[in-house]
């Protein structure tokens, strides 16, 4: 395959690389993608170095698949360009995860939608991912009605700026701020902008992709996101009220056999989920398993995935993977 990493440079677009390599994805040609400013930039890809072209170079190299990291107006833009050049995008910017016409896609539960007619395929918000990898096997056994979400998310998430404030702060220096707040010794409940319901668009992204990836537009969704000083992991503690009672044993035995989902789980050895030890990982890791007493049919549980990898680069080369081992691209 001949791949173009479009945002080679960013954050995503390094652990994409990164993904590439590890999962020794078929690339036959790697096309480095981005903005004007990096053009010329050597990157390391498998030992070998590449420089860094544009957006319209790469339009016209016409690639096999083009991996999109660059933000959502650069994939409003671009991407179209390149599915007009025969090139399959698959795109993990928020610009075409609600389009009708567009797939939303996590592969071990929705990638069966996918055909060769679709030429602009949507990654998912990386909160989304992580708790639908966890649902999806819980909704098909005994059907969500209400999902209450509350996430702690890393500042990777927000990027490289965030990163460096937090840096800064830390050492008492002063410098550009990604947030409107200090985020050291802090908690910030706005991640993204906020809507005209005063929910942010992040909140929005967990109720409205969370519907669409599991098929079901009546599973009602409430979000409270907040970031936290984590550098790489977010976290949510999720409440879902199902339809259908359970056996907290059958959920913990459902989710152990769920590929890409591990579970952590016993209270008697301090055994759950943490961010810190999620980084690097393409898991999704769920603990603190329990029935919530204070309503019907209603379980707990908290949910952590590294947001650069499952969250981002690896569910995005995830769906690379199927569309090659499926003929689709
Ligand atoms: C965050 N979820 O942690 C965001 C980052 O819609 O793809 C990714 C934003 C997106 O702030």
């Amino acid at each position: 395959m001949r791949v173009a990493v479009v945002g080679a440079t960013g954050m995503v677009g390094e652990v994409m690389l990164q993904v590439l390599a590890e999962r020794n994805f078929p690339v036959t040609e790697l096309i480095p993608v981005a903005s004007e400013k990096s053009v010329g930039k050597e990157i390391e890809y498998k030992g070998k170095t590449y420089k860094v072209v544009g957006l319209q170079t790469a339009v016209d190299m016409k690639a096999d698949i083009a991996l999109f990291s660059a933000g959502g107006e650069t994939s409003k833009e671009w991407a179209p360009k390149f599915a007009a050049a025969g090139t399959t995008v698959i795109d993990n910017s928020s610009a075409w995860r609600m389009d009708e016409t567009k797939k939303l896609i996590v592969p071990e539960i929705n990638a069966s939608e996918l055909t060769k007619e679709d030429k602009i395929i949507a990654n998912p918000n990386c909160s989304t991912i992580q708790m639908v990898m966890a649902l999806a096997p819980l909704h098909k056994k005994y059907d969500i009605k209400r999902i209450v979400v509350s996430t702690y998310q890393s500042i990777t998430g927000t990027g490289v700026k965030a990163v460096r404030q937090l840096e800064n702060e830390y050492a008492g220096a002063s410098g550009e701020m990604a947030y409107k707040y200090q985020i050291h010794r802090n908690a910030i409940p706005q991640c993204d902008v906020f809507e005209e319901n005063d929910y942010t668009k992040e909140e929005m992204k967990l109720v409205r992709e969370t519907q669409k990836i599991l098929g079901d537009k009546t599973i009602a969704v409430t979000a409270t996101a907040v970031r936290i000083p984590v550098v790489g992991g977010h976290s949510e503690a999720v409440n879902v009220e199902f339809e259908n009672d359970f056996e907290v044993s059958e959920v913990r035995s459902i989710l152990s056999q769920t590929p890409g989902v591990t579970v952590q789980d016993n209270v008697d050895t301090f055994t759950f989920p943490m961010p810190f030890y999620s980084q690097g990982k393409d898991d999704v890791f769920v603990g603190r398993i329990r029935r919530d007493g204070s309503q019907p049919n209603s379980l707990n549980m908290w949910i952590v995935a590294d947001n650069l990898r499952k969250g981002a680069a690896t569910n995005t080369i995830q769906i690379a993977e199927y569309l090659v081992a499926n003929n689709l691209v």
